[in-house]
């Protein structure tokens, strides 16, 4: 039985690829900073893994997940992964992203050097370039969260020189009904859903042109499973291939909840979501990921928005079902 460490279990990435490792006969151990951060985790999937504490700039913390699972493969998906917050957290950013994969890299070095390693990069790593992005796009962040997970993308590849097996999935962005609430798609999800009920409270939002290639973070888990069963450690480039604007992105949640009248005086521009140095326009070239993964997604980007509300009203119906109980 192989056996998997997934550093940050408790969020979206780590949920799925916890349910999709289980699914094809791995062990999983996951890291937690703490130990009631699982919401995201099935009953039955908990009962299935271990789940340990482990905190990205606690190296001893890291040590001991590390002995304890006995990892083949390792997922590094911990992290500190929003990108605003960054500018007032500069070190602890840095602390996170970077100085973490750090320990993890060390620590498999010298306990477990057979291991192979996934590093999760992203997509923020590219800054404002035209066109879509492939692997050897030169990248020049915007924020200081894009600065850590490049540094980390160049750490990742120079342990990869010296022998380590390491890969990097750039993933463009991932959503689900798991995203956390402070995501543009969650956010816009949860107003959407809470409108069709009736429930015309405003919606503040930034910069509604900004646009991203949205995929389901459950088919792109399977990429980063795929990326570890190479013969040769690599980095691959992980989205759609398409991108759309937070408006786009609105205009769909909207027609996917069954709201027929105009919402428009309900959206509110507000200067504190706006990102001073906004990220234009982010498009994946996935050729690399298809031609040698064989990967390819399974939801469209109307799907997902879909998905996304569905599951919103779903939550709402259950709540006024508990209330009038
Ligand atoms: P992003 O995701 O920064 O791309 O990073 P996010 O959902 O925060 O923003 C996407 C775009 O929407 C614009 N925007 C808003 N964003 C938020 N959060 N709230 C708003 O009200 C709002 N209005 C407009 C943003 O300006 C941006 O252009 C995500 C994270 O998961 C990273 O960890 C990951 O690495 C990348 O995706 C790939």
């Amino acid at each position: 039985m192989k056996k998997a460490l997934i550093t940050g279990i408790g969020g979206q990435d780590g949920s799925y690829l916890a349910e999709y490792l289980l699914k094809q006969g791995y062990e999983v151990t996951g890291t937690v900073r703490s130990l009631s951060a699982t919401t995201n985790l099935t009953d039955d999937v908990l009962k299935k893994v271990s789940v340990v504490y482990g905190d990205m700039r606690d190296p001893l913390s890291l040590e001991i997940a590390i002995n304890k699972a006995q990892p083949d493969e390792i997922y590094n998906l911990a992290g500190q992964t929003f990108v605003p917050p960054s500018w007032a957290n500069i070190q602890e950013t840095m602390d996170v992203n970077v100085g973490g994969l750090g320990h993890v890299l060390k620590i498999a070095e010298r306990c477990c050097p057979n291991a192979r390693i996934y590093q999760a990069s992203s997509s923020e790593m590219y800054g404002n370039v035209n066109g879509m992005l492939h692997e050897e796009t030169v990248m020049k962040p915007r924020s200081p969260y894009g600065v850590s997970k490049l540094a980390a993308h160049h750490l990742a590849r120079i342990y990869r020189e010296k022998g380590l097996y390491v890969c990097c999935g750039i993933l463009f962005n991932h959503e689900s009904p798991r995203r956390g609430k402070e995501m543009v798609t969650r956010k816009i999800a949860r107003a959407v859903a809470q409108w069709s009920v009736g429930n015309r409270r405003p919606l503040p939002l930034g910069n509604l042109e900004a646009r991203r290639d949205w995929g389901f973070a459950g088919d792109y888990v399977k990429a980063m499973h795929k990326m570890l069963q190479q013969d040769v450690p690599d980095d691959y480039v992980i989205g759609l291939g398409v991108s759309h604007s937070v408006g786009d992105f609105l205009r769909c949640a909207i027609l996917s909840s069954g709201i027929t009248d105009d919402c428009s005086e309900l959206i509110k521009v507000d200067p504190n979501f706006v990102r001073p140095n906004e990220v234009y326009d982010l498009v994946a070239d996935t050729s690399k990921a298809r031609r040698v993964l064989g990967w390819r997604p399974t939801m469209r980007f109307e799907s997902l928005v879909a998905t996304m509300v569905m599951y919103e009203q779903e939550q709402l119906g259950k709540k006024s079902a508990t209330v009038t109980a």
